[in-house]
């Protein structure tokens, strides 16, 4: 593939980004748009707006070669890849307005040869429905364009090595447009990429996180069956797991990020009446902050003036991103309910989240005065930092360790 060819990225986050400025050093001149002036303007200066390992450093080679830019409007290009949100509304009910306005957006600036693929984990049928979108729009591009579906499944936190990595799914709406985004990801990807048809691909790609949601949740469920019957749930998993076909996953204060708890619901919505584990899944999921919000208040009603450590806020460990945080969750809900004085501990970030900030009984502070004042230490994410804490200490204390790193 000639290397000097254009690719416009549309959305700018966790995986647009990346894509964006690895593309750039491959030698694709490389266009990034985003609707956020903001994000725009810091990554031409070679800066980035998201924490992701080393990322800073592959934006800023990137924009210094010459060959990433960053735009608030796309422009013509070869190649036009879609990485925006999509979450779901009310009713857990799909929300495809960012991947709507994305395609509305490139439209005016498609040609003949053109291909456009869908990154952005999608219900099955989206991909269909951007090219149909296209074709009413650009009537004149019928059979002269191609669309097609590669789900990202990189990792946040080893993003860049998962990008060129992993294997690749990959499926048009017609076999030319599934050959055409072969040729270009086999540019870039060294894992291997396995071409199929658009539905395909998007199930896959729910059902990969699907799949994961299951498996936490099963070992939530049992996380909660333990302290019910009072047995400790690190040993009883540690033990089954030495079964040689037995492989329980951690529990944990929830499921958190904006993939795990939020994919499994568009295969429900796509056929609700045969989810029913898949739905329940999500259900246990949901219900294990409300769990640990429980413990923390049965603790918390034995003092007078309780002062509980909130030690982490992110979704999960050593990453800042806090979207459908299970541990964002439990601390404004102990705020609502006045539970006690809450010092939160969260090593990557500078300022309280929205959800957090004004609350008279919040405020975020660092680790050594967090766990010298408090009564109550919740761990909420597993942060490496935490796991240094003194265990001499830490018996002069009350804890609910739910990561179970001090087990
Ligand atoms: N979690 C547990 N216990 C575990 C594992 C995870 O409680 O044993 C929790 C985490 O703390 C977190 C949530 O689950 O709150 C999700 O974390 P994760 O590391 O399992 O996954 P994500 O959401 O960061 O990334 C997932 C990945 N999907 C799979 O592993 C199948 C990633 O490969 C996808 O690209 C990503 O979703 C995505 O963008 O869809």
């Amino acid at each position: 593939m000639k290397r000097s060819r254009k690719i416009c990225v549309i959305g700018l986050g966790y995986i647009g980004l990346p894509t964006a400025s690895l593309l750039a050093t491959k030698g694709f001149k490389v266009v990034g748009v985003d609707v956020n002036e903001e994000a725009v303007r810091l990554i031409n200066d070679g800066k980035i707006h998201i924490v992701e390992p080393d990322l800073d450093i592959l934006v800023k080679s990137a924009v210094n070669s010459g060959n990433l830019s960053a735009s608030l409007k796309p422009e013509e290009a070869d190649f036009f890849i879609i990485a925006v949100p999509t979450p779901f509304k009310d009713g857990h009910q799909p929300d495809l307005s960012y991947v709507e306005a994305a395609t509305e957006a490139i439209i005016p600036y498609l040609s003949e040869g053109n291909l456009v693929v869908l990154e952005s984990t999608s219900p099955v049928g989206t991909t269909d429905m951007i090219h149909s979108r296209i074709l009413k729009a650009r009537k004149e591009l019928e059979g002269r364009i191609f669309s097609a579906h590669c789900p990202e499944r990189v990792l946040p936190g080893h993003i860049l090595r998962e990008l060129v990595d992993n294997d690749r799914i990959i499926g048009g709406v017609d076999k030319a447009s599934t050959e055409k985004a072969v040729e270009l990801y086999s540019s870039f990807v060294n894992g291997s990429i396995f071409p199929t048809n658009a539905k395909t691909a998007e199930l896959t790609k729910l059902v990969e996180n699907s799949y994961r949601d299951v498996n936490i949740a099963f070992a939530n469920e049992l996380s909660m069956i333990c302290y019910d019957l009072d047995i400790n749930v690190w040993e009883v998993i540690e033990f089954a797991n030495k079964h040689p076909r037995v492989n329980i996953l951690k529990p944990g204060p929830g499921v958190g990020g904006h993939c795990i708890a939020v994919d499994p619901w568009f295969v429900v919505h796509a056929s609700p009446g045969l989810s029913r584990l898949i739905k329940t899944a999500r259900e246990v999921n949901d219900s294990k902050p409300v769990h640990v919000i429980h413990r923390i208040k049965e603790k918390a009603a034995r003092f007078k003036e309780p002062c509980i450590a909130c030690l982490g806020l992110s979704y999960k460990a050593n990453i800042d991103d806090l979207r459908e945080s299970p541990a964002v969750e439990i601390v404004e809900r102990l705020s609502d309910e006045k539970v006690g004085r809450l010092l939160v501990v969260e090593p990557h970030i500078e300022a309280l989240p929205k959800a957090l900030l004004k609350r008279e009984n919040v405020e975020l502070t660092d680790f050594a005065s967090a766990f010298s004042k408090a009564d109550i230490i919740a761990l909420l994410v597993d942060h490496t930092d935490f796991f240094k804490a003194d265990r001499e200490k830490l018996k002069e204390k009350v804890v609910i360790d739910t990561r179970g790193i001090w087990a």
